[in-house]
């Protein structure tokens, strides 16, 4: 199937980063943003819970130009208005949001949608929105702190269950860390997607450096 131009950098794989300003060491979004761009990163969420639409509307314009200009894909959560005001290349979707097919009506044919999954039974669901939808999220694959009504963590198993059996692109979230991004990995997840671990580092070029070395070294399949 022909792909929508913005799930180009998401197909690739590699690390999707999230903005978060509570756990952002006070840099604020746009300067999360030109961070992990600095670090490499080619797909971008902006996911602020608690502002007004205007500064929201700011800062997405800002992070608009700033990841166009680094070829890099920008999602925005939740809100459909915000992401079709500023440009987005898409808009990330949860369970309790507009159905996906009124989404889609809305932002029209050439947006990304993502939408999120907790379950086996929803991820299946999800499935049957291929061409409405164009990648899920699955999570929270670890216990979080950062997703205040976070479903309950849904383990590695949804991570290899998606790898397996779920044809559309998904990406691997919830309290993924140094620590534990390989596992998640090695079980197929080739696009990963953390919140405070990278905003919340000190040195954020060096923090995606080491994720992406141990994604690397953790790849799925067996090792020749
Ligand atoms: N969706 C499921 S878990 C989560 C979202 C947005 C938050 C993940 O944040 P962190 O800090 O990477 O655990
Ligand atoms: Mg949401």
């Amino acid at each position: 199937m022909e792909h929508r131009s913005g799930m180009a950098n998401f197909l690739a794989g590699g690390i999707y980063g999230i903005t978060a300003d509570e756990f952002a060491r006070g840099r604020g979004s746009v300067e999360s943003v030109r961070q992990m761009l600095a670090a490499g990163l080619k797909v971008i969420q902006y996911r602020e819970k608690n502002k007004s639409a205007r500064q929201m509307y700011e800062e997405c314009l800002a992070i608009a130009a700033l990841t166009r200009e680094a070829g890099a894909t920008f999602i925005v959560n939740d809100h459909v208005d915000l992401g079709m005001a500023v440009g987005a290349d898409g808009v990330h979707i949860g369970q309790d949001d507009l159905p996906p097919a009124k989404v889609r009506e809305l932002v029209g044919p050439d947006m990304v949608i993502g939408f999120s999954t907790h379950s086996a039974e929803q991820a299946r669901a999800a499935e049957k929105l291929a061409g409405v939808i164009d990648y899920i999220g699955v999570g929270p694959v670890f216990a979080t702190g950062t997703k205040k009504d976070a479903a309950a963590p849904v383990g590695l198993v949804l991570v290899e269950y998606a790898a397996g059996h779920i044809g559309l692109p998904f990406v691997a979230i919830g309290g993924v860390k140094g620590d534990n991004i390989g596992e998640v990995s090695r079980r197929g997840a080739r696009m990963i997607a953390l919140v405070s671990e990278i905003v919340g580092a000190a040195d954020i070029p060096a923090m995606v450096a080491s994720l992406r070395a141990k994604m690397a070294e953790n790849t799925a399949g067996p090792k020749s």
